[in-house]
Protein backbone atom coordinates (compact mmCIF):
# COMPACT_ATOMS: atom_id res chain seq x y z
CA UNK A 1 0.00 0.00 0.00
CA UNK A 2 1.55 3.31 -1.00
CA UNK A 3 1.51 6.29 1.36
CA UNK A 4 0.36 9.92 0.54
CA UNK A 5 2.99 12.28 0.94
CA UNK A 6 2.49 15.62 2.22
CA UNK A 7 1.51 18.60 -0.32
CA UNK A 8 4.49 20.20 0.71
CA UNK A 9 7.10 18.04 2.05
CA UNK A 10 9.72 19.29 4.66
CA UNK A 11 11.96 16.70 4.64
CA UNK A 12 14.31 18.06 2.25
CA UNK A 13 14.90 21.02 4.29
CA UNK A 14 17.78 20.69 6.74
CA UNK A 15 16.62 20.54 9.97
CA UNK A 16 16.52 23.56 12.05
CA UNK A 17 17.91 23.70 15.44
CA UNK A 18 18.47 26.89 17.33
CA UNK A 19 21.28 29.02 16.59
CA UNK A 20 22.63 28.32 20.60
CA UNK A 21 21.68 24.62 20.60
CA UNK A 22 24.05 22.03 19.81
CA UNK A 23 22.54 19.11 17.43
CA UNK A 24 23.36 16.59 19.83
CA UNK A 25 21.63 13.43 19.84
CA UNK A 26 19.74 11.65 22.49
CA UNK A 27 21.51 8.42 23.64
CA UNK A 28 20.56 5.63 24.99
CA UNK A 29 21.53 5.42 29.01
CA UNK A 30 20.90 2.50 31.84
CA UNK A 31 17.46 0.84 32.50
CA UNK A 32 16.86 0.00 35.76
CA UNK A 33 15.36 -3.18 37.17
CA UNK A 34 11.55 -3.61 36.73
CA UNK A 35 9.33 -1.95 39.24
CA UNK A 36 7.03 -3.86 41.51
CA UNK A 37 3.57 -4.02 41.59
CA UNK A 38 1.53 -4.70 44.82
CA UNK A 39 -0.45 -7.93 44.78
CA UNK A 40 -3.82 -6.12 45.66
CA UNK A 41 -3.78 -4.14 42.10
CA UNK A 42 -6.09 -5.23 39.46
CA UNK A 43 -3.86 -5.63 36.13
CA UNK A 44 -4.50 -5.99 33.08
CA UNK A 45 -4.80 -9.65 31.44
CA UNK A 46 -0.87 -8.84 29.39
CA UNK A 47 0.83 -8.31 32.82
CA UNK A 48 -0.77 -11.15 34.67
CA UNK A 49 1.89 -13.79 36.24
CA UNK A 50 0.98 -17.59 36.06
CA UNK A 51 -1.09 -18.36 38.43
CA UNK A 52 -2.40 -14.70 39.60
CA UNK A 53 -5.38 -14.45 40.77
CA UNK A 54 -7.70 -12.17 38.61
CA UNK A 55 -9.56 -9.62 40.56
CA UNK A 56 -13.52 -8.60 39.84
CA UNK A 57 -13.68 -5.60 38.00
CA UNK A 58 -16.46 -3.57 40.27
CA UNK A 59 -19.76 -2.78 38.60
CA UNK A 60 -20.11 0.29 36.87
CA UNK A 61 -20.80 2.36 33.62
CA UNK A 62 -17.82 1.90 31.18
CA UNK A 63 -18.10 5.68 30.86
CA UNK A 64 -17.87 6.16 34.38
CA UNK A 65 -14.86 3.91 34.88
CA UNK A 66 -13.44 5.86 32.15
CA UNK A 67 -13.62 9.31 33.24
CA UNK A 68 -11.90 7.55 36.71
CA UNK A 69 -9.38 6.07 35.04
CA UNK A 70 -8.55 9.09 32.15
CA UNK A 71 -8.97 11.72 35.51
CA UNK A 72 -6.66 9.52 37.40
CA UNK A 73 -3.83 9.41 34.68
CA UNK A 74 -3.86 12.98 34.35
CA UNK A 75 -2.95 13.66 38.07
CA UNK A 76 -0.11 11.36 37.35
CA UNK A 77 0.66 13.88 34.34
CA UNK A 78 0.62 16.46 36.63
CA UNK A 79 2.47 15.40 39.45
CA UNK A 80 5.45 13.97 36.96
CA UNK A 81 5.08 17.26 35.09
CA UNK A 82 5.78 19.12 38.46
CA UNK A 83 8.77 17.08 38.56
CA UNK A 84 10.43 18.14 35.48
CA UNK A 85 13.44 20.02 35.96
CA UNK A 86 17.21 19.97 34.65
CA UNK A 87 19.11 17.34 36.58
CA UNK A 88 16.37 14.75 37.16
CA UNK A 89 16.33 11.91 35.51
CA UNK A 90 13.62 10.15 33.24
CA UNK A 91 14.04 6.85 35.70
CA UNK A 92 13.05 9.41 38.57
CA UNK A 93 9.99 10.36 36.85
CA UNK A 94 9.09 6.89 36.11
CA UNK A 95 9.17 6.13 40.01
CA UNK A 96 6.85 9.33 40.48
CA UNK A 97 4.64 7.77 37.70
CA UNK A 98 5.08 4.62 39.10
CA UNK A 99 3.89 5.71 42.90
CA UNK A 100 1.40 7.75 41.15
CA UNK A 101 -1.01 4.95 39.58
CA UNK A 102 -0.51 2.74 42.76
CA UNK A 103 -1.65 5.62 44.45
CA UNK A 104 -4.52 5.66 43.04
CA UNK A 105 -4.94 2.24 42.87
CA UNK A 106 -4.48 1.52 39.40
CA UNK A 107 -1.42 -0.31 37.46
CA UNK A 108 1.05 1.27 35.05
CA UNK A 109 -0.53 0.33 31.54
CA UNK A 110 2.74 0.87 29.89
CA UNK A 111 4.37 -1.78 32.32
CA UNK A 112 4.79 -5.26 30.24
CA UNK A 113 2.96 -4.46 27.59
CA UNK A 114 3.82 -5.77 24.75
CA UNK A 115 7.10 -6.47 26.63
CA UNK A 116 7.73 -2.33 27.05
CA UNK A 117 9.80 -2.53 30.53
CA UNK A 118 8.96 0.94 32.44
CA UNK A 119 6.01 2.72 33.72
CA UNK A 120 5.94 5.61 31.31
CA UNK A 121 6.93 6.86 28.16
CA UNK A 122 9.73 9.79 28.25
CA UNK A 123 10.89 11.00 24.37
CA UNK A 124 13.50 13.82 24.89
CA UNK A 125 13.85 16.23 21.73
CA UNK A 126 14.50 14.04 18.66
CA UNK A 127 12.99 11.00 20.28
CA UNK A 128 9.34 10.85 18.51
CA UNK A 129 8.04 8.29 21.34
CA UNK A 130 8.30 5.61 23.33
CA UNK A 131 11.37 6.48 24.85
CA UNK A 132 12.34 4.29 27.48
CA UNK A 133 13.25 6.03 30.99
CA UNK A 134 16.75 5.72 31.36
CA UNK A 135 19.29 7.22 33.76
CA UNK A 136 19.80 9.98 31.32
CA UNK A 137 19.43 13.63 33.73
CA UNK A 138 17.10 16.39 31.52
CA UNK A 139 19.41 19.04 30.50
CA UNK A 140 18.04 22.88 30.42
CA UNK A 141 16.86 23.70 26.78
CA UNK A 142 15.20 20.12 26.23
CA UNK A 143 12.18 19.31 25.58
CA UNK A 144 10.43 15.96 27.43
CA UNK A 145 7.59 14.37 26.68
CA UNK A 146 5.90 12.60 29.54
CA UNK A 147 3.13 9.83 28.64
CA UNK A 148 0.90 8.07 31.45
CA UNK A 149 -1.15 5.18 30.84
CA UNK A 150 -3.10 3.72 34.12
CA UNK A 151 -5.35 0.33 33.79
CA UNK A 152 -8.00 1.52 36.82
CA UNK A 153 -11.27 -0.43 37.36
CA UNK A 154 -11.23 -2.21 34.37
CA UNK A 155 -9.94 0.41 31.66
CA UNK A 156 -7.30 2.47 30.57
CA UNK A 157 -6.46 6.04 30.63
CA UNK A 158 -4.17 8.04 28.51
CA UNK A 159 -2.22 11.38 28.32
CA UNK A 160 0.86 13.33 27.52
CA UNK A 161 2.69 16.59 27.44
CA UNK A 162 5.60 17.97 26.35
CA UNK A 163 7.38 19.79 29.12
CA UNK A 164 10.44 22.90 28.73
CA UNK A 165 13.27 21.70 30.15
CA UNK A 166 13.93 25.19 32.02
CA UNK A 167 14.94 27.63 29.14
CA UNK A 168 14.19 26.67 25.86
CA UNK A 169 14.78 27.98 22.50
CA UNK A 170 12.11 30.30 20.61
CA UNK A 171 11.83 27.65 17.60
CA UNK A 172 11.36 24.46 20.58
CA UNK A 173 8.91 26.57 22.32
CA UNK A 174 6.72 27.04 18.85
CA UNK A 175 7.09 23.44 17.86
CA UNK A 176 5.36 23.06 21.23
CA UNK A 177 3.34 25.22 21.05
CA UNK A 178 1.83 24.13 17.85
CA UNK A 179 1.59 20.71 18.68
CA UNK A 180 -0.75 21.67 21.54
CA UNK A 181 -3.00 23.81 19.13
CA UNK A 182 -2.99 20.89 16.76
CA UNK A 183 -4.33 18.42 19.30
CA UNK A 184 -7.07 21.50 20.47
CA UNK A 185 -7.74 22.15 17.09
CA UNK A 186 -8.30 18.27 16.55
CA UNK A 187 -10.38 17.42 19.16
CA UNK A 188 -12.99 20.59 18.37
CA UNK A 189 -13.66 17.95 15.14
CA UNK A 190 -14.98 15.54 16.99
CA UNK A 191 -18.47 14.84 16.99
CA UNK A 192 -20.59 11.04 16.37
CA UNK A 193 -20.93 11.46 12.51
CA UNK A 194 -17.77 13.60 11.79
CA UNK A 195 -15.38 11.25 9.31
CA UNK A 196 -12.37 10.33 11.39
CA UNK A 197 -10.19 11.74 8.77
CA UNK A 198 -10.98 15.57 9.59
CA UNK A 199 -9.31 14.94 13.18
CA UNK A 200 -5.76 14.93 10.77
CA UNK A 201 -7.03 17.50 8.57
CA UNK A 202 -7.13 19.68 11.25
CA UNK A 203 -3.75 18.70 12.60
CA UNK A 204 -1.83 18.18 9.33
CA UNK A 205 -3.39 21.89 8.15
CA UNK A 206 -2.21 23.27 11.14
CA UNK A 207 1.30 21.89 11.47
CA UNK A 208 1.93 22.90 7.95
CA UNK A 209 0.91 26.27 7.88
CA UNK A 210 3.93 26.74 10.77
CA UNK A 211 6.35 24.69 8.21
CA UNK A 212 6.21 21.54 10.63
CA UNK A 213 5.28 17.98 9.68
CA UNK A 214 3.10 15.32 11.29
CA UNK A 215 4.75 11.47 12.06
CA UNK A 216 2.47 9.16 9.86
CA UNK A 217 3.98 6.13 11.83
CA UNK A 218 1.82 6.15 15.01
CA UNK A 219 -1.28 6.77 15.22
CA UNK A 220 -4.18 7.64 17.77
CA UNK A 221 -5.87 4.59 18.80
CA UNK A 222 -9.24 3.32 20.61
CA UNK A 223 -8.63 2.72 23.92
CA UNK A 224 -10.90 1.02 26.98
CA UNK A 225 -10.90 -2.30 28.32
CA UNK A 226 -7.34 -2.69 26.45
CA UNK A 227 -4.97 -0.27 26.05
CA UNK A 228 -4.64 -0.23 21.84
CA UNK A 229 -8.28 -0.79 19.97
CA UNK A 230 -10.44 0.54 16.92
CA UNK A 231 -10.52 3.08 15.67
CA UNK A 232 -7.46 3.89 14.26
CA UNK A 233 -6.67 7.73 14.41
CA UNK A 234 -4.35 9.08 12.00
CA UNK A 235 -2.82 12.61 12.56
CA UNK A 236 -2.30 13.18 9.24
CA UNK A 237 -4.95 13.69 6.51
CA UNK A 238 -6.16 10.76 4.66
CA UNK A 239 -8.68 11.17 2.03
CA UNK A 240 -9.73 7.34 1.87
CA UNK A 241 -10.44 7.40 5.94
CA UNK A 242 -14.38 7.92 5.18
CA UNK A 243 -15.21 6.16 8.31
CA UNK A 244 -17.05 7.89 10.90
CA UNK A 245 -17.19 8.51 14.38
CA UNK A 246 -19.45 6.98 16.68
CA UNK A 247 -21.22 8.15 19.65
CA UNK A 248 -19.73 6.25 22.92
CA UNK A 249 -16.46 5.82 21.51
CA UNK A 250 -13.49 6.17 23.22
CA UNK A 251 -10.12 6.73 21.72
CA UNK A 252 -6.90 8.91 21.59
CA UNK A 253 -5.73 11.93 19.67
CA UNK A 254 -2.23 12.34 19.88
CA UNK A 255 -0.55 14.12 17.41
CA UNK A 256 3.67 13.62 17.00
CA UNK A 257 5.10 17.15 15.09
CA UNK A 258 7.97 17.14 13.65
CA UNK A 259 10.26 20.25 13.16
CA UNK A 260 11.98 18.38 9.96
CA UNK A 261 10.58 15.63 8.06
CA UNK A 262 7.72 13.58 9.05
CA UNK A 263 9.52 10.05 8.92
CA UNK A 264 10.66 8.16 11.53
CA UNK A 265 14.15 6.86 11.57
CA UNK A 266 15.52 3.60 12.77
CA UNK A 267 13.93 2.48 16.47
CA UNK A 268 16.96 1.71 19.21
CA UNK A 269 18.56 -1.32 19.64
CA UNK A 270 16.22 -1.06 22.56
CA UNK A 271 13.10 -2.01 20.53
CA UNK A 272 11.26 0.77 21.36
CA UNK A 273 12.60 4.32 21.24
CA UNK A 274 11.19 6.01 18.13
CA UNK A 275 13.97 9.10 16.83
CA UNK A 276 13.09 11.32 14.25
CA UNK A 277 15.11 10.36 10.91
CA UNK A 278 16.70 13.60 10.88
CA UNK A 279 17.34 14.35 14.25
CA UNK A 280 14.83 17.02 14.25
CA UNK A 281 12.95 17.99 17.48
CA UNK A 282 9.73 16.63 17.99
CA UNK A 283 6.72 17.42 20.58
CA UNK A 284 3.07 15.76 21.20
CA UNK A 285 0.12 15.98 23.15
CA UNK A 286 -1.97 13.07 23.56
CA UNK A 287 -5.66 13.18 25.43
CA UNK A 288 -8.58 10.05 25.79
CA UNK A 289 -11.90 11.77 24.64
CA UNK A 290 -15.42 10.15 24.38
CA UNK A 291 -17.49 11.32 21.38
CA UNK A 292 -20.69 12.65 22.27
CA UNK A 293 -24.29 13.07 19.97
CA UNK A 294 -22.81 16.75 20.07
CA UNK A 295 -19.61 16.68 20.54
CA UNK A 296 -16.60 15.64 22.70
CA UNK A 297 -15.81 14.83 26.78
CA UNK A 298 -12.30 15.37 26.86
CA UNK A 299 -11.53 12.79 29.74
CA UNK A 300 -7.80 13.30 30.40
CA UNK A 301 -8.59 17.33 30.25
CA UNK A 302 -9.10 19.95 33.41
CA UNK A 303 -12.20 21.98 33.54
CA UNK A 304 -10.46 24.90 33.15
CA UNK A 305 -8.31 23.90 29.86
CA UNK A 306 -11.93 22.58 28.55
CA UNK A 307 -12.96 25.81 29.03
CA UNK A 308 -10.60 27.80 27.88
CA UNK A 309 -10.08 25.91 24.21
CA UNK A 310 -13.72 24.84 23.60
CA UNK A 311 -16.31 26.42 25.84
CA UNK A 312 -14.96 30.15 25.82
CA UNK A 313 -16.18 31.92 22.37
C1 LIG B 1 8.00 1.07 18.68
C2 LIG B 1 4.26 -0.31 21.38
C3 LIG B 1 5.40 0.43 21.16
N1 LIG B 1 2.10 2.04 22.92
C4 LIG B 1 1.45 3.20 23.18
C5 LIG B 1 3.70 -0.50 22.72
O1 LIG B 1 1.02 5.81 25.55
C6 LIG B 1 1.04 5.28 24.47
N2 LIG B 1 0.37 5.84 23.49
O2 LIG B 1 -0.24 7.03 23.67
C7 LIG B 1 1.78 4.02 24.23
C8 LIG B 1 2.81 3.66 25.06
C9 LIG B 1 3.50 2.46 24.79
C10 LIG B 1 3.11 1.68 23.73
C11 LIG B 1 4.56 1.77 25.39
C12 LIG B 1 4.76 0.61 24.66
N3 LIG B 1 3.88 0.58 23.66
C13 LIG B 1 3.68 -0.95 20.35
C14 LIG B 1 4.24 -0.87 19.06
C15 LIG B 1 5.41 -0.15 18.85
C16 LIG B 1 5.99 0.48 19.89
O3 LIG B 1 7.17 1.21 19.78
CO1 LIG C 1 -0.08 7.65 25.63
Amino acid sequence: MTRRTPKRTVQSRTARTSDAMPAMRVRPGRISPERTVPAGIQRPPYAMSPGALRSAIRPGDFKDRMRAASQAARAVLDEVGAAVAPGITTDQLDQIAHDGYIARGGYPSTLRYRGYPKSLCTSINEVICHGIPDDRALVEGDIVNVDVTIYLDGVHGDCSATFAVGEIDDHSAELVRVTHECLWRAIKTVRAGVAVNEIGRAIQTHAEAHEFSVVRTFVGHGIGHEFHTSPSVPHYFDPRLSETIVAGSTFTIEPMINMGGWQVGPIWPDGWTAPTLDGSRSAQFEHTLLATETGVEVLTALPDEVNQWIDSP
